[in-house]
């Protein structure tokens, strides 16, 4: 590609006359948002170690009471896009949220999606829509855009799960906005949506949401996609352990904007995932070892930890136990991509 004139090659008084009538002339600036072969990504390869970062967590909960945060949460903000801009990727906002024995996190819904990963703690749960719904570790819970959520925790130790939202595509889309409610009612039975949907292939048969693009079932035991891994690993000698979590009525990922997976690595193995376009976050279930991008320096992790790596790149994962396999969650925009026709 050859090179473009710039701004310096314009009249000041030009560029000043330009400037006065909100003009601005593409040619210097071209090459900056369409570079050559590949796009210019800002998200850097990094882990949240857990190890670090719970002391920090627990003591906001000793110097932050819930009334005066809502939502006590520490931010896992990717310094690529600037750390005030809360983004672990383009369009993911992660952050690490403490709920201390005994306290409730306020009524409210909001425009963006949401899921819980649980990482520590038992004893809490959140209500969606009148609906409680268990946390335990390693489950996903969702709370899809709209939907009233509250969380509670009657357990005797911290609770602690991992945050993922589309708040930064919401926020660019001038769609993120929250409205405060009052304390929901239970209208509906512990887990009931999970009830319904907890056997692959059967779904209830009365259900007048069928073509919504919001999942019905909101919460994904671990227990049930572990032991759906373990599974595969029985049939599938060397093909990658990988599974999709999906909206059970109709098969597509659970928020249009950011899809879910999980990953097990064999004792020893190193996988290389298949190149794709969409910057990816992994969040480790169990297990340790390594993560590679590009070939570039390996980033140690371990059980809790939390990564993010860019799109466009050969990514492997190591497990460095011989004995015990390794699982992982992901979220990456790859809905997004499909939906765009980039992916
Ligand atoms: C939110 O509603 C929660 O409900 C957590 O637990 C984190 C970050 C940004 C905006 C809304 C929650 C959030 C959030």
């Amino acid at each position: 590609m050859h090179a473009l004139g710039t701004l310096e090659e314009l009249p000041q008084a030009y560029r000043d006359e330009l400037t006065g009538q909100n003009l601005v002339p593409l040619w210097p600036n071209m090459r900056a948002v369409l570079p050559p072969n590949i796009p210019s990504r800002r998200t850097q390869a990094l882990n949240w170690n857990y190890d670090a970062v719970r002391p920090l967590l627990l003591q906001a909960g000793e110097l932050t009471p819930m009334e005066k945060a809502e939502r006590r949460v520490l931010v896992l903000a990717n310094p690529g896009h600037g750390l005030g801009n809360m983004q672990a990727t383009p369009s993911i906002y992660m952050g690490l949220q403490l709920i201390l024995p005994g306290e409730t996190a306020p009524n409210h819904r909001h425009t963006p999606n949401a899921v819980r990963i649980i990482v520590e703690g038992e004893g809490a749960y959140t209500t969606v829509d009148g609906e409680p719904c268990r946390m335990e570790r390693g489950d996903l819970i969702l709370t899809p855009a709209g939907k009233w959520h509250e969380h509670h925790h009657e357990g005797s130790g911290p609770i602690v799960w991992l945050d993922v939202l589309d708040l930064p595509l919401m926020y660019q889309l001038e769609g993120s906005w929250a409205m405060e409610g009052v304390p929901q009612q239970q209208t509906l039975p512990r887990d009931k949506s999970f009830a319904e949907y907890s056997a692959a292939g059967v779904v209830p048969s009365i259900n007048f949401q069928r073509t919504e693009t919001k999942a019905p079932m909101l919460r994904y035991p671990w227990v049930r996609t572990r032991a759906c891994l373990v599974e595969m690993a029985e049939h599938y000698r060397e093909d990658l352990l990988r599974i999709d979590y999906v909206n059970p009525e109709t098969g597509a990922s659970l928020f249009p904007s950011i899809g879910f997976g999980a990953l097990m690595l064999r004792p020893g193995e190193t996988i290389r995932l298949p190149r794709r376009t969409t910057a990816c976050i992994y969040h480790i279930v169990e297990g340790q070892g390594r993560m590679s991008v590009d070939g570039g320096e390996a980033l140690g992790w371990r059980e809790k930890d939390t990564l993010s790596a860019p799109g466009y790149t050969d990514i492997t994962f190591s497990n460095a136990s011989g004995s015990e396999p390794a699982f992982l969650i992901t979220a990456d925009e790859a809905p997004l991509h499909r939906y765009l026709g980039i992916f």
